[in-house]
């Protein structure tokens, strides 16, 4: 990784490792994109341009793309990224 931005980190993060985040959670709260601030027209749901935006398009981005957009319908709702990332277990 060279030069990803903080959310595409964080989303090859949530991909490689959901099921260690949960092991490996304390008080080092992963950084979590919010929708809005991905969102860029405010429409509701991320398109990938919205997320190419957010990911640089190294290739990856229509990859973990793919991986959030659960129902393959090109479009992240707000449930399918909130589902995506990792459960938040309180402790
Ligand atoms: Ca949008
Ligand atoms: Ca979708």
């Amino acid at each position: 990784m060279k030069h990803l931005s903080t959310f595409a980190v964080a989303a090859l993060l949530s991909v490689a490792f959901s099921a260690n985040v949960a092991a490996r959670g304390g008080d080092n709260p992963p950084a979590k994109p919010d929708f809005s601030s991905i969102d860029a027209d405010g429409d509701g749901v991320i398109s990938l341009a919205e997320f190419s935006e957010s990911a640089p398009p190294h290739g990856d981005a229509q990859t973990i793309f793919d991986e959030i957009d659960t129902d393959g319908n090109g479009e992240i709702s707000e449930q399918e990224l909130s589902e995506h990332k990792p459960p938040r277990r309180a402790r």
